[in-house]
């Protein structure tokens, strides 16, 4: 079967349950071959996130260490100083990353810390980096706001496919997303768009994820894939893991269905093996993480990730 390369809209979610039923080694061969009809597969996206405003948050995700439902070792803080989130961005650019997001743990985007939070985007992006953020909802309003002071992405997942979504939060709904993402695309935002395996959720669910971000108006700019951190308190804390082979099966599917997306291995690479996140890259990963730290929780430190490129002969991808 040739590789559908040309990006589709029409993906029916029973083609998308029989890419991830195909043999594993069919399935990468295929994934691969659509990655290099629009990467070159040596070049990996480099991001490094920073939580402006950590913990207390309203809403009750279920994976999350930051929700005031649950009781994690997360302690809560204000919405940082603008200065200290451009100095870290600094930071940031001096170790490699190439772009910056901000993530608050919010419901939604309240208008009064609008001021703070475009000053920080404006400082990030003088820095010559590329700038993203995760506020929880917008508005049309604070969108364009956004866009205005040099916003290039928004990050908000879909996280999981839509019959699983109330199995891991309850004080929103999928089109409560769906509703966010419409305002940040019509503002002329990037999308960043995704969602995490390790939930309890089943194949047809992880398909039914690949299914909605592929029949999106337009296809997510960069479509992380998360597997869970477990954090304990949290009712997704005891989680089993999902195979490695199957979080594998995953990005190649999401490479296959958003050919064009930048597939970010996200969330996770602190307990996955050099191979197994060789494979995802061999799989059309494309993007990852950097610097030791996500939100709340660890990531490889700069010098392992190094390394990890070295041995894999990938480059930092050549910005447009
Ligand atoms: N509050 C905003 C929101 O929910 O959109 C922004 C921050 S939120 C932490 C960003 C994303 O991180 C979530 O949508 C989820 O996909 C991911 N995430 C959060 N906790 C995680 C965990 N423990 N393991 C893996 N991914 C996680
Ligand atoms: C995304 O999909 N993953 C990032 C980013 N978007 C905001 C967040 C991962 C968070 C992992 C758990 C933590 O560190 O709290
Ligand atoms: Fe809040 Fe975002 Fe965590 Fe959900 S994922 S509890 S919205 S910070």
């Amino acid at each position: 079967m040739r590789p559908q390369v040309q990006p589709r809209h029409d993906w029916t979610l029973e083609e998308i349950e029989a890419l991830f039923e195909r043999p594993f080694t069919e399935l990468v061969f295929a994934a691969a071959e659509v990655h290099r009809a629009w990467f070159d597969p040596t070049e990996v996206q480099l991001s490094q996130l920073l939580s402006v405003k950590t913990g207390g948050c309203p809403e009750n995700c279920g994976y999350c260490s930051q929700s005031q439902h649950f009781k994690t070792s997360t302690v809560a803080s204000k919405l940082m100083a603008a200065q200290a989130v451009i100095d870290a961005a600094a930071e940031a650019k001096a170790g490699g990353a190439q772009r910056f997001c901000m993530g608050a743990a919010w419901r939604d985007l309240k208008d009064r810390d609008l001021p703070r939070v475009a000053a920080m985007i404006s400082g990030v992006k003088a820095l010559g980096l590329e700038t993203c953020a995760t506020l929880g909802m917008l508005t049309a309003d604070q969108a364009q706001a956004l866009k205005a002071a040099g916003l290039d992405y928004y990050n908000h997942n879909l996280d999981t496919g839509p019959d699983y979504y109330d199995k891991v939060v309850t004080t929103r709904t999928y089109q409560d997303r769906l509703d966010t993402l419409s305002a940040v695309r019509d503002a002329g935002i990037s999308t960043c768009c995704g969602g995490i395996v390790g939930m309890g959720e089943t194949r047809r669910d992880r398909a039914g994820l690949l299914h909605a971000l592929a029949t999106l108006p337009a296809h997510p700019d960069s479509l992380p894939i998360n597997d869970l951190m477990p954090i304990p308190g949290t009712p997704l804390g005891e989680s089993e893991a999902v195979d490695g082979l199957e979080f594998v099966r995953m990005i190649a599917v999401a490479r296959i269905v958003c050919p064009k997306a930048v597939v970010r291995l996200s969330a996770g690479r602190e307990h996955m093996s050099r191979e197994l996140q060789a494979l995802c890259f061999l799989a059309g990963a494309n993007s990852m993480f950097v610097g030791g730290k996500l939100l709340t929780t660890a990531n490889p430190d700069k010098d392992t990730d190094a390394a990890l490129m070295a041995d894999l002969g990938l480059r930092p991808m050549t910005m447009a």
